[in-house]
């Protein structure tokens, strides 16, 4: 879960930062999500999503492959409920959701630094 909190920045949520509104966060997702789909067949694959973080930068340094892949796999696996391999927009939104809500303590719709915070200090235990 530490590694997920790190990731979902980076992939749901370049969305899913200080002061972003979940309506606002999912269209942006929705964006991603196709920009992600290189072979637009409306679904998302593992190389798919892998690739996505390859070419992502985390701040100030870029990601290495190696670590792209966990992060890929890590993303991947926590997507795609119905384990059938692809990762459809609606899991991968259900997934942004799931994790906005986690962040969106007082939920009021939006996150808030402090909340950011203390979602990440409760993943670190
Ligand atoms: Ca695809
Ligand atoms: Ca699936």
């Amino acid at each position: 879960m530490k590694q997920l909190f790190f990731l979902l920045p980076l992939v749901a949520a370049a969305p899913v930062v200080a002061q972003d509104t979940q309506a606002s966060a999912a269209a942006k997702f929705r964006r991603e999500f196709r920009a992600s789909d290189a072979d637009k067949d409306g679904f998302l694959s593992r190389p798919e999503v892998q690739a996505r973080i390859g070419r992502m930068s985390a701040g100030a340094k870029s990601v290495d492959p190696v670590h792209a892949k966990r992060l890929g796999d890590l993303w991947f696996d926590a997507a795609d409920s119905d384990r059938d391999g692809k990762v459809s927009e609606a899991e991968a939104q259900r997934l942004l959701t799931a994790t906005f809500k986690r962040y969106d303590v007082d939920g009021d719709g939006r996150i808030e630094p402090g909340e950011r915070e203390a979602a990440k200090k409760s993943l670190s235990k």
